[in-house]
């Protein structure tokens, strides 16, 4: 069922076995002089899990051009299957989020068995309301949940319940929802109509919701809408998950902000509110560029660890973000860059996790600036490598991630079953 066999990947690990024994040892020694065991933080790290977007083991591309790889998953078994290698040589990617009616598939239950089967499960699913699907009787051109149009409206209400009913067959908890709604020129769109339309929409989702699911409110500052978005920042998806009620959090694609936004702040303010949802990983220079997680700013995705890292240690009631990576790969092979970018992730938890939190505490309340921003740096600063590994070949997984997948040939194999996709329209998505 595996797609890559134990055997080779036991090859691949045996001769960084030994030096990973000694990096692993050195590492502890030196946690040790810190205070810090290294075997419970290699426990916490075993327990870290960050969603796969199903959308995301497919090549993307931008509104120019699409340059298709080899062996792309043609449908959602392939994609599953390619998930599913993914896991198998990071052992922190179990769920899939997916997207429907992208995802579309007949069968749902034959799919959960399938996911099942490959020791996987389905985290939240999403629904698209941001393009037309064929045969579908209302455009979204101009908006989904909060078109004027109230048979619009209904049509991407009856969406997202369809959604639900998908996520209830496949054994998710959360429903995501982003909506593309926004304007393009100054005077098109009514700001406050918008949103009042957004709310009645959501709260006929939201009464849809089963009692032990959640409603994770996706805001996006622009794109495809250029002026405006009716759902733009974390102060809107605040007020719009308020108004639905306790179910309804916000989730934070990191995006999805101005340029130069402190996210760890809106992180922060989000936990203190009890309305953190989870996040979209990913990283980015300019806009939404959905580059690979800490590719760009690994000290930024620390921060933002480190407020979930202190939430935890802190207790705050409630605290259950959903971890997921969105991202679009174009130049790389897709499954090379989920696995490097979940082990991005649990990286900054892991360096998150080195922060000697009483002194900081203590630094803090002393105004020792200095000293409170070197503690953090401390943490960052640490070569997690090992630990990382050595949680990783104990779960079974590939200590060199990148070499492993290589020598396994699978994307070879893959391209010689499904044909290549022709590359036409552009469309990052
Ligand atoms: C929108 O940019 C987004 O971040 C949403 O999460 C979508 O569901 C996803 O990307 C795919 O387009
Ligand atoms: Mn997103």
């Amino acid at each position: 069922m595996h797609a890559i066999s134990h055997d080779l990947i036991a090859a691949s690990n045996a001769p960084l076995l030994a030096p990973l024994r000694s990096d692993y040892a050195y590492l502890g020694e030196q946690l040790a002089r810190r205070g810090i065991d290294i075997d419970p933080v290699k426990e916490q790290l075993k327990r870290f899990a960050v969603a796969l977007p199903s959308w995301g083991v497919g090549t993307g591309g931008t509104r120019f051009a699409r340059f298709p790889g080899a062996g792309e998953p043609r449908h959602v078994f392939d994609k599953l299957q390619d998930c599913g290698v993914v896991h198998q040589l990071a052992r922190c990617t179990p769920g899939i989020s997916l997207h429907l009616p992208w995802d579309h598939c007949s069968d749902w239950t034959e799919l959960r068995g399938q996911a099942q089967a490959l020791g996987l499960y389905f985290d939240a699913v999403n629904s698209n309301t941001f393009s037309d699907q064929k045969d579908q009787a209302h455009s979204y051109k101009f908006g989904s949940l909060t078109h004027t149009d109230a048979g619009t409206r209904a049509q991407a209400v009856e969406h997202n319940l369809r959604v639900i009913e998908a996520g209830r067959a496949l054994g998710s908890k959360a429903l995501t929802v982003w909506i593309g709604d926004g304007s393009n020129f100054p005077g098109q769109q009514h700001f406050r109509r918008a949103f009042d339309r957004y709310l009645e929409s959501a709260r006929q989702i939201y009464a849809a919701l089963p009692d032990d699911w959640r409603m994770f409110l996706e805001h996006k500052i622009c794109e495809p809408a250029f002026y405006s978005t009716v759902i733009q920042d974390w102060g809107s998806s605040y007020l719009a998950a308020s108004a639905l009620g306790p179910k309804a959090q916000c989730l934070v694609d990191l995006g999805h902000h101005a340029p130069n936004i402190n996210i760890e702040l809106i992180v922060a303010r989000l936990i203190a509110a009890g309305k953190l949802a989870g996040f979209h990983f990913n990283d980015s220079k300019y806009g939404d560029d959905d580059l690979d997680a800490g590719s760009v700013a690994p000290y930024r995705l620390f921060l933002v660890f480190n407020e979930l890292v202190a939430a935890a240690h802190e207790g705050v009631a409630g605290f259950d973000p959903a971890y997921m990576l969105d991202q679009s790969h174009n130049v790389t092979d897709p499954i090379e860059s989920l696995m490097s970018s979940a082990a991005q992730v649990q990286r900054s938890y892991a360096q998150a996790l080195l922060v000697d939190r009483t002194a900081l505490d203590a630094a803090q309340q002393a105004n020792d600036a200095l000293v409170a921003t070197q503690l953090l740096k401390k943490g960052f600063e640490t070569d997690v490598t090992p630990l990382l590994q050595q949680a990783r070949l104990e779960q079974g997984g590939a200590i060199d991630l990148l070499a492993c997948y290589r020598a396994s040939g699978y994307r070879t194999r893959v391209a010689a079953e499904r044909p290549a996709t022709v590359g036409g329209g552009g469309g990052i998505v």
